[in-house]
């Protein structure tokens, strides 16, 4: 099964800053899918079903992007 983790991000304001969250993801190892929304300032990541990848490791990426992630439970 696959799992979802949900993000709330600060600091995006348009589609370029989608995409420079989604290039920051892309090289993490175990993302099925991303979906990112400027506008509701929310990051859903589906990860693969045997992905071992931590939530810092997100808000890591996110970080590196130049926003801040915060999980949502
Ligand atoms: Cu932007």
């Amino acid at each position: 099964m696959t799992t979802t983790k949900s993000f709330n991000v600060t600091g995006m304001s348009c589609g370029h800053c989608e995409a420079a969250v989604r290039g920051e993801l892309a090289e993490l190892a175990g993302i099925e899918e991303i979906e990112v929304s400027s506008a509701s300032g929310s990051l859903k990541v589906t990860l693969s079903e045997d992905a071992e990848l931590v939530d810092q490791a997100i808000v890591e990426a996110v970080d590196e992007a130049g926003y801040q992630a915060e999980r949502v439970q």
